[in-house]
């Protein structure tokens, strides 16, 4: 396959409602959409990166940037075996992993619509339909939670996860418990916690969590092990694994005992699957996080999701979740059990609607060498 050209799309998109976390509210997505084109056909990536560098270092700034100067000249006119080559090409160019996942799974779907065959299969996934789950940020107050909770259980969805910092964690958790005793529910404090606050991370053992999802500095996988030997819970590590290396670390120190994979922040779906295969082998469940993503990163996200280690309900939600209109037709839907079908056609298998994006792009280039 031999990519002849590239083109970056910004595009901006408001939330149906807005999403808050430790570190902030976020009230709609400004992202990078990458359009591959080779052999006749053209392949989708979207890169996750936000507006400001609170999740992580990058932004769609430095995606676009990135992309432009130097990660896309790396691979366009060259003959690609495929697109399992493409992170190795672009390993000169240091971190910017969400601006690499963003073209090199524009290549797995070019990949797999020249070969004719679903993304999810060309992946080596084994799963017809995933579980959805949801993600809700701090709100308000606890009764706005509770009520939004109430929606998605009544909708079908397989866990609920709920935004934590300090000041709203036990509190609500004793009100979500009081109204859902026995519901699926972990928390996510993106690293909210010190040690220090030792007291109140042991209490979080009261609330039959499936896991507390990333407590303590990203940096710290040593403070994730020590937490880990006091708790009952298992912790989960999502900032932290930036790699499948870091993966490794993790689990060889103890820090975690589940892994939230996300193909945007470990650099694309080569790098997914090997975390996954490496969490398969040490016997670690995994989940598909996810970062707000717009149609074309969902559906990246539920072909990885398919893979047979990923035993864990995700972030993976209905496209109306999170926008009125979602990129791509038809939208993601959760049917009545909470299961999320996987599309059987080349490729991403949902066809980003060009005159939608047209409408909401505040910037477009054509990269032809
Ligand atoms: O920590 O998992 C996270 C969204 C943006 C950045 C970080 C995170 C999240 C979510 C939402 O939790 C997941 C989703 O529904 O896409
Ligand atoms: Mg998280």
């Amino acid at each position: 396959m031999r990519i002849d050209r590239v083109e970056l799309i910004q595009i901006k998109l408001p939330l149906v409602h807005f999403f808050e976390t430790s570190f902030g509210r976020t009230y709609s997505r400004s992202i990078v959409l990458v359009k591959v084109y080779g052999d006749g056909l053209v392949g989708y990536g979207e890169c996750v990166a936000g507006k400001a560098p609170l999740y992580s270092y990058e932004t769609t700034e430095t995606c676009w940037y990135v992309l432009k100067e130097f990660l896309v000249p790396l691979v366009l006119k060259k003959e690609l075996a495929g697109a399992s080559v493409v992170y190795d090409m672009l390993s000169s160019i240091r971190g910017h992993r969400m601006a690499k996942a963003g073209l090199e799974n524009a290549c797995w779907d070019l990949e797999a619509k020249l070969r004719g065959m679903p993304l999810f299969r060309l992946l080596g996934g084994e799963r017809l339909t995933i579980s959805s789950g949801v993600s809700l940020g701090i709100e308000d107050s606890p009764d706005e939670l509770l009520r939004r909770v109430e929606y998605y259980l009544s909708r079908g969805y397989h866990r609920i996860k709920v935004k934590i910092k300090p000041g709203w964690d036990t509190d609500v958790l004793s009100a979500l418990r009081q109204h859902f005793p026995k519901a699926p529910l972990m928390v996510d404090a993106n690293g909210a916690y010190t040690l220090k606050d030792i007291d109140t991370l042991k209490r979080l053992d009261d609330y039959h969590l499936m896991m507390i999802e990333q407590p303590l500095h990203y940096e710290d996988l040593a403070d994730h092990a020590r937490l880990q030997s006091q708790l009952r819970t298992p912790l989960c590590l999502d900032e932290s694994i930036t790699s499948p290396r870091q993966g490794e670390r993790a689990i060889e120190l103890g820090s975690c005992r589940i892994i939230n994979i996300k193909q945007g922040r470990v650099g694309g779906l080569s790098q997914a699957k090997l975390l996954h295969d490496i969490c398969l082998a040490n016997r670690i469940p995994v989940w598909c996080g996810g970062m707000l993503e717009l149609g074309i990163g969902r559906a990246h996200n539920i072909a990885l999701a398919t893979l047979k280690n990923f035993t864990l309900p995700g972030d993976i939600s209905a496209s109306d979740r999170y926008y009125k209109e979602d990129i791509i037709d038809p939208p993601v839907t959760v049917d009545r059990n909470g299961n999320i079908r996987v599309p059987a056609e080349p490729g991403i298998g949902f066809l980003p609607n060009q005159m939608r994006i047209d409408r909401i792009t505040a910037r477009r280039e054509v990269i032809t060498e």
